[in-house]
């Protein structure tokens, strides 16, 4: 039979090439479960050649028909209303944990006894003593794991990481971070993010974290925090359904003040009440010899002072637009300028597990694994701890 050239005959090009294939597990497919599913749609074309084929093999959710409809929607072969059943499915390779903080430990422990992968969303747990179980269980079953503290993985922030790797600041003198949103100041909002039971801490936990994890991605460890929080609507609606309000039990907005090991001192802020801010990710480094700065809001920018680069009449930050062939990341992308987004830190984050996985790489240090996520959280205990007894409190994981 002559041979017909075209996609009839060459069969169908099958996405990600001869990767292995591996399955995924995904509870929960609200903001996070669409952002993680969507990366592992795009990893077997854009990360050319990927490191593994992810398999959509089921997503669980409590909501039969919307964890149905989920299912439908994004091409998972089943869909569970109990992670017990999902993590029973001997085709689920990787646990990938999209729920809310009060699910985050008890689903992942028994997805480590169970040899699962597991990737966890942020922050790891309400505290860190919960976290550190969900730490003890993956160290004992060897599997990898990742907090998913996906800024890590703006090439902005990545290259960050590589200048300062390079000691093109020299000392650093100071880290001021500081994460602003606006979607808390309307007494309507009604969430499990306003609960300790459910939440653990509020903005500190949701947005503080982030900023934590950078200081210590970016600067170092840590060695003692000064802070203060505010809690500024003090019930909200039950987000149970009920129709009563239920006390708002944790804060809206943290300060605080670190001072790092290696003498670093700076702040850190979170707040989900200042009007204006959308999704203000924001950091500033000082060294002896100049600034980075970043801003979440515009991601694919990196203000970069360098001290003695520029005649005295052209002194000033560089606005760098991060995204040449050469930046991070950039190669599974477009042309320089050509910028990208917010979803695509998942991309590079959960490609970064699978080739942990499929190649047997460490995650750490680029991607935050779940000793990242205790430290983050005995970091945030002792914020709360600081904030109630008012006073400075030490670091001791
Ligand atoms: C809170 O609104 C939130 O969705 C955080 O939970 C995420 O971690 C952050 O990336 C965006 O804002």
């Amino acid at each position: 039979m002559s041979e017909q050239v075209g996609f009839l005959t060459m069969g169908a090009a099958r996405a990600g090439g001869d990767a292995p294939e591996i399955g995924i597990g995904m509870l929960g497919y609200a903001f996070m479960g669409k952002a993680h599913t969507n990366a592992y749609k795009k990893i077997p074309y854009m990360l050319w050649p990927p490191p593994a084929r992810p398999r959509l093999v089921a997503v669980c959710g409590r909501n039969e028909a919307g964890v149905a409809e989920a299912a439908r929607r994004y091409g998972y072969e089943r869909h569970y209303t109990d992670w017990r059943e999902l993590l029973r499915d001997d085709r689920v390779q990787v646990f990938d944990n999209g729920g809310p903080n009060n699910v985050h430990a008890e689903p992942c422990i028994a997805a480590a006894e169970a040899g699962k992968h597991i990737i966890c969303e942020k922050p790891l747990a309400r505290t860190a003593a919960e976290a550190k179980e969900m730490l003890q269980a993956v160290q004992r079953s060897g599997v990898k794991h990742v907090c998913a503290f996906n800024y890590r993985f703006v090439p902005a922030v990545r290259q960050a990481r590589l200048l300062l790797e390079q000691g093109v600041l020299g000392r650093i003198f100071h880290f001021r971070a500081r994460y602003l949103q606006e979607w808390g100041n309307s007494p309507d909002v009604a969430q499990w993010r306003y609960h300790a039971e459910t939440a653990g801490s509020g903005a500190l936990g949701d947005l503080g974290a982030h900023i934590i994890d950078l200081g210590r991605f970016l600067v170092g460890e840590p060695r003692s925090v000064s802070a203060l929080t505010a809690t500024f609507i003090k019930e909200r609606q039950d987000p149970g359904g009920g129709t009563g309000m239920k006390a708002v039990d944790v804060d809206d907005a943290f300060e605080a003040v670190v001072e790092f090991e290696n003498g670093a001192v700076g702040t850190l802020e979170a707040s989900r009440f200042a009007p204006g801010r959308k999704n203000a990710n924001t950091f500033e480094i000082n060294g002896e010899r100049g600034t980075i700065a970043f801003n979440l809001e515009r991601l694919n920018e990196l203000e970069v002072y360098l001290e003695g680069t520029s005649p005295k009449e052209a002194q000033g930050f560089r606005d760098v637009l991060v995204s040449e062939s050469f930046h991070p990341f950039w190669e599974h992308w477009w042309p320089q300028g050509h910028i990208i987004g917010w979803e695509h830190t998942f991309v590079h984050e959960l490609g970064h597990l699978l080739d942990a996985i499929v190649n047997n790489k460490d995650v750490a240090p680029y991607g935050a694994t779940f000793e990242d996520g205790y430290k983050n959280a005995v970091i945030c205990d002792a914020i709360i701890q600081s904030a109630r007894e008012g006073r400075r409190v030490e670091i001791a994981y």
